[in-house]
């Protein structure tokens, strides 16, 4: 198995680094969250932009063999076995409105396979790493997920989709989930929630409608932490599509099958 070590050792830099400059920022208030998009339900900053350009020029200069898929776009190789996945700033919505619940998430795929994640949450100062070879690693102390089996039990976050026709679904599956868990949470973080699961602090994540880089390496750290998760994507792409995952314990899935709610998850 080819040895993938170094290219986390980078990843985790470049998130790292980018979380420095998030933290900045997040501390300079409205003066740093110059808006470059805004749409009915979602914003893009400029800071998103500049960001993934900062991550990129890392990742590259250390391996310029590899491409970059990337919430901003796409970079280098693009014949290249190594791919990049990267959302430079997962939670925008949150930074914007001065909620610190946000993170950078780095994952590299080799053929398409997930091979390592690295997430960084520039406030709680947390890294969050997994490498084919390692064990998945909170800040170098290895992670699990919870043992829990029951729903009623669960904390479960739910992703509230803003695409034509989601909010309905997602409003139904919040109401049907949240009467047989004992919390739900929706966090505007879907990396953060996936590893919040991998960590074993909350036990299951539905969103109808994500991208790739937004769980290409928590969904990765999670699968590595003993938990599951389930893709359906929605394009032909792969590039946006619904999540199912869980600590691989709770009935969770079951009771999901139960309800009308079969259609994205
Ligand atoms: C966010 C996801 C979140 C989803 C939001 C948004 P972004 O990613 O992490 O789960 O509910 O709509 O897509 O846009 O902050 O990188």
């Amino acid at each position: 198995m080819m040895n993938y070590q170094p290219y986390l050792e980078v990843a985790e830099t470049a998130a790292r680094s980018a979380g420095n400059i998030l933290r900045r920022a997040f501390a300079e208030g409205a003066g740093a969250r110059a808006v470059s998009a805004e749409a009915a339900h979602d914003l893009k900053l400029r800071l998103d932009e500049e960001l993934q350009s900062h991550i990129t020029a890392i990742l590259l200069a250390a391996f310029p063999e590899t491409s970059l898929l990337g919430e901003e776009g796409d970079a280098g190789a693009a014949d290249s076995s190594l791919c990049w996945v990267v959302d430079p700033l997962d939670g925008t919505v949150n930074f914007f409105y001065g909620l610190p619940i946000f993170c950078v998430s780095i994952a590299l795929q080799h053929a398409g396979r997930t091979v390592l994640g690295c997430v960084y949450d520039p406030m709680q100062q947390e890294c969050y790493t997994a490498v084919l070879g390692d064990a998945p690693r909170c800040n170098g102390q290895i992670i699990a997920v919870s043992n829990r089996t029951r729903m009623a039990e669960a904390v479960v976050f739910v992703g509230h989709g803003t695409h034509d026709g989601s909010g309905a679904a997602g409003l139904h599956r919040f109401g049907y989930i949240s009467s047989r868990v004992r919390k739900m949470r929706i966090l505007g973080s879907a990396a953060l929630s996936l590893c919040y699961i991998a960590a074993g602090r909350m036990d299951a994540y539905v969103e109808d409608r994500i991208s790739l880089w937004d769980f290409a390496a928590a969904g990765f750290i999670l699968e590595m932490a003993g938990g599951v998760l389930e893709y359906t994507p929605h394009e032909a792409s792969g590039r946006k599509g619904a999540v199912l995952a869980w600590n691989g314990r709770i009935p969770l899935k079951e009771q999901l099958l139960n309800s009308t709610l079969t259609s994205s998850v």
